[in-house]
C-alpha cells in the first residue's frame, strides 16, 4: 500500500494552520477562566449562521471561557405579530399586555432556538461522547417599570434593577453556560421587557465580566467612509459621538461601551454574528475582524520579562542576519532581560529596546530598537526612544548614545548628533573595534 503523497498545496495549508495557531496560543492562555459576556442579536439567531456560531461559543466554552449570553428578540416578536396578524412592536414603544406577551413568545423562541443551536455536536467531531454543555436560565435579573415618560405610561417596558450576580457566578462556576433573555420581574411579580443592550451592560458590570462581545449585523463601528474602526479608546469614542456621525444603534452600542469600560469590563467588542468565524477572529488574531473598544489607549510600554524572551528573539532575526542589529541569543537575553523593555499591544509583543547603562561615563546606549514591521510608521519607535530617554534621565545619566548601520537620519531627525569613538565608554570603544562593524555613533545630551 503506498503511502499518500503530501502535495505543496497541503504543505501550505498545513504551514499556514501551524503559524496561525501559534499565532492563537497567547490568547488560548490569556482567555482560559476569563468571563465573557455575549449579547446576540435576533437577526443573526433567526440566520443561517447560528449553527457556525453556536459551534465557536462551543468552542470557547472548551477552551475553558466562562460565558453569559443575551439576546434580542425583534425579529421573532416581528414573525410571531406577521402570522397572527398582530401589530409588531418598535423596540422603544410603550409595552401593553399584548405586546409583553409577544416579547415572553418571542423570548421563549429564541431562548429554544439558542439551546439547540449550542447543544448539537459539531459536524467536524460527531462524537456522541462529547459532553452537553450545560446550559441555566432563570430569574437572574430584577426589573423596575420605565413608569411615565413625558406624560406616557411605558407600561411593561421596564429597565434592570438588580442583576443577581452571585447566582451567575455559582453557575459559572460549575461550567455551565448562563442564558438569559431580555424580561425581567419585579418585586411585586410583575414583568417587565428590557433593552437587550442595557441587559448586556448591567451583566457584564456585575459581574464584572473580562468582555463584552455584541454579535449584530454591521461587521463592526463604522467611521464617516463606512470604514469599519478596528479599535477605540474612551476619548476616541467619545470624540466619535461628539461628530454625530454614526446610526441610532452604533451610538447606543458606543455610549454602553463607555460606560463598561470606566465600569470595569476590560473591552467591548462590536462584530457582525453574520460573518462565518468573526468571533474566533476577533478573540484569536492580531488583526481582529470588528471593532475592539477598550478604557486606556491599546499600547503599553513594561519592563521585559523571561517569558517575552521568545517573541524578542523573532524580532531580531531577521534585522541580526540583514546585519542591522548585532546577534544576541537566548543566553544573551536572559542575562541581559533586565535591561530590555517591550512594547506590548494586547497579549502581543510588538516592539523592543533596551538601556545599557555605563554608570562610570554617565552614559547610557540605547541598543535593539526594533519595531515589528507590522506596526511601523505609528510613533512605536519615537514612544521607545522617549521611554529610554526617561530611563536614562531618572539614572541620571549626562548622555545616550546609539550606534547604527543604517538608521542614521532617524536619530538624527530625533535630536542626536553624529559623534566620534573617542566619545563612546571605554569598553563600548573595545567591542566596537573588534566586531569590525563600523557603525555610525550617534549621542544626545540628556
Ligand atoms: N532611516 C530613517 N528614517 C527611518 C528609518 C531609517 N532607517 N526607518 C524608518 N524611518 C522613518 C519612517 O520612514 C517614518 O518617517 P515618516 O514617514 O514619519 O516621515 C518614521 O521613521 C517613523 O517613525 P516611528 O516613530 O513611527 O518609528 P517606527 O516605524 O515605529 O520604528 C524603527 C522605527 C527604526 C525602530 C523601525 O523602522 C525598525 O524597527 N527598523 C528596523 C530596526 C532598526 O533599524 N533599528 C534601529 C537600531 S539603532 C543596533 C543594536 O543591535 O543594538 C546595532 C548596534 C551596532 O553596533 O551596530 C540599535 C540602535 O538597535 N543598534
Amino acid at each position: 500500500m503506498s503511502t499518500p503523497v503530501k502535495g505543496n498545496q497541503d504543505f501550505f495549508y498545513n504551514n499556514r494552520f501551524i503559524h496561525d495557531f501559534r499565532q492563537a496560543s497567547p490568547y488560548i492562555h490569556h482567555f482560559n477562566g476569563k468571563t465573557l459576556v455575549l449579547a446576540i442579536s435576533s437577526h443573526v439567531l433567526v440566520s443561517d449562521k447560528l449553527a457556525a456560531l453556536a459551534a465557536d461559543i462551543l468552542l470557547l466554552t472548551s477552551l475553558g471561557m466562562r460565558l453569559v449570553i443575551t439576546h434580542g428578540c425583534s425579529q421573532f416578536i416581528r414573525t410571531i405579530a406577521d402570522c397572527h396578524n398582530a401589530i409588531s412592536i418598535d423596540k422603544n414603544s410603550v409595552t401593553d399586555e399584548a405586546a409583553l406577551r409577544l416579547v415572553k413568545q418571542a423570548c421563549g423562541i429564541a431562548r429554544f432556538d439558542l439551546e439547540a443551536a449550542l447543544s448539537m455536536i459539531p459536524t467536524q467531531v460527531m462524537d456522541h461522547s462529547v459532553p452537553n454543555v450545560r446550559i441555566s436560565s432563570g430569574n437572574f435579573l430584577r426589573a423596575k417599570p420605565l413608569g411615565v415618560i413625558n406624560g406616557i405610561d411605558m407600561g411593561y417596558s421596564g429597565s434592570v434593577r438588580k442583576v443577581d450576580a452571585a447566582a451567575i457566578e455559582e453557575h459559572l462556576a460549575c461550567n455551565q453556560l448562563v442564558l438569559i433573555s431580555p424580561i425581567g420581574h419585579s418585586l411585586s411579580g410583575q414583568s417587565y421587557r428590557l433593552p437587550v443592550n442595557e441587559v448586556a451592560q448591567a451583566v457584564s458590570e456585575a459581574i464584572n465580566a473580562e468582555k463584552l462581545i455584541f454579535l449584530g449585523t454591521q461587521q463592526g463601528i463604522l467611521d464617516e467612509q463606512q470604514q469599519t474602526i478596528s479599535k477605540l479608546n474612551c476619548i476616541e469614542i467619545r470624540q466619535l459621538l461628539a461628530r454625530n456621525i454614526t446610526d441610532k444603534r452604533q451610538t447606543k452600542l458606543l455610549q454602553t461601551a463607555v460606560h463598561v469600560l470606566e465600569h470595569g469590563v476590560q473591552r467591548v467588542h462590536v462584530l457582525s454574528g453574520l460573518h462565518d468565524g468573526s468571533l474566533l477572529l476577533e478573540l484569536f488574531t492580531r488583526e481582529g475582524s470588528g471593532t475592539s473598544m477598550a478604557k486606556a489607549p491599546f499600547m503599553r510600554i513594561r519592563p521585559a520579562e523571561n517569558k517575552d524572551i521568545g517573541e524578542i528573539l523573532q524580532l531580531i532575526a531577521p534585522l541580526e542576519a540583514a546585519g542591522i542589529l548585532l546577534p544576541r541569543d537566548s543566553e544573551y537575553m536572559e542575562n541581559h532581560i533586565h535591561e530590555f523593555s517591550v512594547l506590548e499591544q494586547d497579549c502581543y509583543v510588538y516592539g523592543c529596546v533596551a538601556l545599557h547603562v555605563y554608570p562610570q561615563e554617565r552614559a547610557g546606549e540605547l541598543a535593539c530598537l526594533i519595531v515589528s514591521p507590522n506596526a511601523r510608521t505609528r510613533g512605536y519607535g519615537e514612544l521607545l526612544l522617549s521611554h529610554v530617554i526617561k530611563q536614562a534621565q531618572e539614572l541620571q545619566l549626562q548622555v545616550l548614545f546609539a550606534l547604527s548601520t543604517n538608521t542614521g537620519d532617524w536619530f538624527i531627525e530625533r535630536g542626536f548628533t553624529s559623534a566620534t569613538l573617542t566619545q563612546l565608554p571605554l569598553k563600548r570603544q573595545q567591542q566596537y573595534t573588534s566586531n569590525k562593524r563600523q557603525s555610525k555613533i550617534f549621542r544626545r545630551q540628556l
